[in-house]
């Protein structure tokens, strides 16, 4: 056997064991081995039963990713055969699953006889999330064992489920309490004995029949996803090829969904989600913070601010299983904070995504203080007060007075230089910035900014943090705005031309949602409220002609139920209003501005091109370190399309040369900087170059 694939006899059960680090994937250098033991084990009289097991952390955790693209993925043994020879094999087969049995890892179990997995493993398909379906079997097999409709929203899903949820939709067989391999040995030798004839998942039907007879609870689900698939083809695919598995003979499926499959994989949704994929891990690979570096132990943290920020940050932290202290000014400001928080965990409850045992477990992570003296333990503390630089350096003066020697000191702040504050105290190298996105309990994004002065193991303690509260940590330098934000101001720069040149805020709104945003630019502004950049732009003394107006007339958008558009009766359904598009008339007729009817393709190139240029702006000053690492944090913290894979990785789609004549051309016709193509923007275009394949 080779060193990735090795047998073993426990009596008269052979134990086949995989060995492919880091996840076990599915690589051909373990498929020729895996498929070589298997079929010599099947047709060798001495061996009653095979147990499949892995070393490592995890069962197998799916095809190897890496592979796709290349002449590796479909060079046979490929997964299909060796599902194929599992499913054919005339003696039991038990997958043993530990960690996570995750895409051909849960599809080369299926095909296996039975499963026996650990309590805390968990099993999913989730190759939606990698812009495929599964291709080898899972959308024919999954609905024969737990049912159409449970098929279909963990494959649309791509969530795993636990092992105790296996094993009660019958995808697993049995929990293993001790050794998992010698339980499995146990239960294979069991089936042996037992000598009843083997039932192949193909050949089941009693799943199917219900709803093949009754479609309309299933296709009310497929309507669902359909209506949530907001331009992304994977999951109305995989929500296709599990209809395919009632309506079709199980081998026309299967031929159905691999055709599907090879479709996807091809395509640039698939290749733009692989890349999100791996540039979420590499954005963890951080200049100056080698493995070596160990972040300080984080037992204990404090939040200054039980406004919306600060309690959302609260909440991150108990929900990463870290206790938190959060600081007010005063009683009335700290019950108002406190009772958020506790009100948003109650809506949790309600929704049924945490179970009110967690939600009281959280709540006990959190308490509230008036006193600064109480954060004096704390190895952590994230202030998240007024974006006003004064205040800010108010209170680190004060945080610096009381903190612990070796306490990391984070400031939240969306937009201020971290350099400035970390001066305000005798302790720069212990200052960092960790910029939560609204609302900060659920957008998965942190943006952290290291200092001129922060250490290594304060940027660590950081990451680790953003870990444990599982976000996507993006290391960031230090400039107004950092990296979201001021790509932000980029995107927004055109929007009051694009408005007095003749789009509506409906067809600018419209443009975004057709590209794939959740939501256009001002939707958003409605929904964060107009008042928050009108306060922003007179502190700058800067001028906004139709977003000024508005709020001269009071009009802040949701919560004043009129702003761009209406919202009736606290609807937050937003509806075009006359007025404003009178008001913008208006003011287009006193300015000289010819107005004329403006393209989508023009609204998305004066908005995403500029956003774009200044990505290659950040990339030059070494704000960010890698192109992927913007793009992490425009699809994780913006809601940029996944299926575009981020700005840089769509402008290569695009076509670099394409992208800077664009810019170009706007730039001459506009005379706005936000065009002028940054130098290494222009010298990618004119060697051929992309950001996805420049060197890190
Ligand atoms: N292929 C290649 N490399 C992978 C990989 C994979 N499937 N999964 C993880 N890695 C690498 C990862 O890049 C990182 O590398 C290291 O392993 C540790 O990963 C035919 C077509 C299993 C839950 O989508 O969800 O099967 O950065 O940091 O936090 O129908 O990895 O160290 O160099 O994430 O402990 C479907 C993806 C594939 C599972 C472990 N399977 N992986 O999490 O470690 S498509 C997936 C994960 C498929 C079939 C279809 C997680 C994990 P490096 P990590 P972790």
């Amino acid at each position: 056997m080779s060193d990735i694939v090795s047998v073993r006899r426990e009596g008269d059960v052979a134990v086949v064991t995989i060995d492919n680090p880091p996840v076990n994937a599915l690589s051909l250098r373990m498929r020729q081995p895996l498929y070589a033991a298997l079929e010599a084990l099947g047709t060798d009289d001495g061996v009653k039963a095979i147990v499949i097991a892995c070393a490592g952390a995890t069962f197998v955790a799916g095809a190897d990713i890496t592979e796709f693209g290349t002449s590796k993925a479909l060079e046979r043994p490929n997964l299909p055969d060796l599902c194929t020879l599992l499913e054919d094999t005339a003696k039991p087969v038990v997958a043993a699953i530990h960690g996570t049995a995750l895409g051909g890892g849960l599809e080369l179990a299926l095909a296996c006889h039975f499963r026996v997995a650990v309590p805390s493993a968990r099993l999913g398909l989730p190759e939606v999330k990698l812009g495929l379906l599964p291709g080898s079997g899972g959308t024919a097999r999954l609905p024969r064992v737990v049912g159409p409709e449970k098929a279909l929203k963990m494959i649309v899903s791509g969530n795993p489920i636990g092992a105790a949820e296996a094993l009660k939709s019958e995808l697993v067989d049995a929990i293993a309490e001790g050794d998992l391999v010698a339980d499995a040995v146990k239960f294979a030798a069991a089936k042996a004995a037992e000598g009843k004839p083997l039932v192949r998942i193909r050949d089941r039907d009693e799943k199917l029949a219900p709803v093949r007879e009754n479609t309309q609870g299933f296709e009310g689900l497929i309507a669902e996803v359909t209506r949530k698939a907001r331009g992304l083809e994977a999951p109305i695919a995989a929500a296709a090829a599990v209809r395919n598995a009632i309506e079709m003979p199980f081998d026309a499926a299967l031929k159905a969904e691999r055709d599907s499959f090879i479709h996807l994989v091809q395509g640039d949704q698939s290749r733009a989600q692989r890349h999100l994929f791996f540039a979420e891990r590499e954005a963890t690979k951080v200049a100056g913070v080698g493995k070596d570096v160990q972040p300080r132990p984080v037992k204990r943290t404090g939040v200054i601010g039980a406004g919306t920020m600060g309690g959302g940050i609260a909440m991150s932290l108990a929900n990463g299983g870290i206790p938190v202290t959060i600081l007010e000014m005063t009683d009335e400001a700290l019950e108002r904070g406190l009772g958020t928080i506790s009100k948003n965990y109650s809506v949790s409850v309600d929704r049924g995504s945490i179970s009110a045992e967690e939600r009281d477990a959280r709540l006990g992570r959190i308490n509230g203080t008036t006193d600064y003296a109480d954060l004096a333990d704390c190895d952590l503390v994230i202030e998240a007060v007024f974006e006003e630089m004064p205040i800010k350096k108010e209170v680190f003066g004060k945080l610096d007075a009381i903190a612990k020697p070796g306490a990391v000191l984070a400031t939240n702040t969306s937009y201020l230089d971290v350099n400035e504050i970390a001066a305000a105290t005798s302790r720069p190298a212990d200052v960092i910035g960790m910029h939560f996105f609204s609302p900060a309990n659920v957008m998965r994004l942190l943006e952290i900014v290291r200092g001129e002065k922060t250490a290594p193991d304060v940027i660590a303690t950081a990451l680790d943090a953003g870990r444990r509260m599982k976000k996507v940590p993006v290391v960031v330098g230090v400039c107004h705005g950092f990296v979201g934000n001021r790509m932000l101001s980029s995107r927004s720069a055109e929007l009051e031309s694009l408005l007095l040149e003749g789009a509506t805020p409906e067809e600018i709104d419209k443009a975004f949602l057709d590209f794939g945003w959740p939501m256009g630019p001002f939707q958003m502004g409605d929904l964060a409220g107009l008042d928050i950049g009108w306060r922003t732009r007179k502190s700058l003394g800067k001028t906004a002609v139709i977003g000024d107006a508005l709020c001269e007339m009071g009009r802040f958008g949701q919560k004043t139920g009129k702003g761009f558009y209406l919202y009736e009766d606290g609807s937050r359904k937003p509806k075009p209003d006359p007025e404003v598009n009178k008001l913008i008339e208006d003011k287009a007729r006193e300015l000289g501005v010819n107005r004329r009817t403006i393209p989508a393709e023009e609204i998305i190139e004066r908005t995403l091109y500029p956003m774009v240029n200044e990505g290659a702006k950040i990339l030059e000053e070494k704000i960010a370190q890698r192109p992927s690492d913007i793009d992490i944090v425009w699809t994780n913290g913006y809601g940029f399309p996944i299926g575009k894979g981020g700005p840089m990785f769509w402008a290569d789609l695009e076509g670099l040369p394409k992208v800077v004549e664009r810019l170009e051309h706007w730039h001459g016709k506009t005379g706005n900087d936000v065009f002028k193509p940054a130098a290494s923007l222009k010298q990618l275009a004119a060697t051929g170059g992309s950001f996805s394949a420049r060197p890190a």
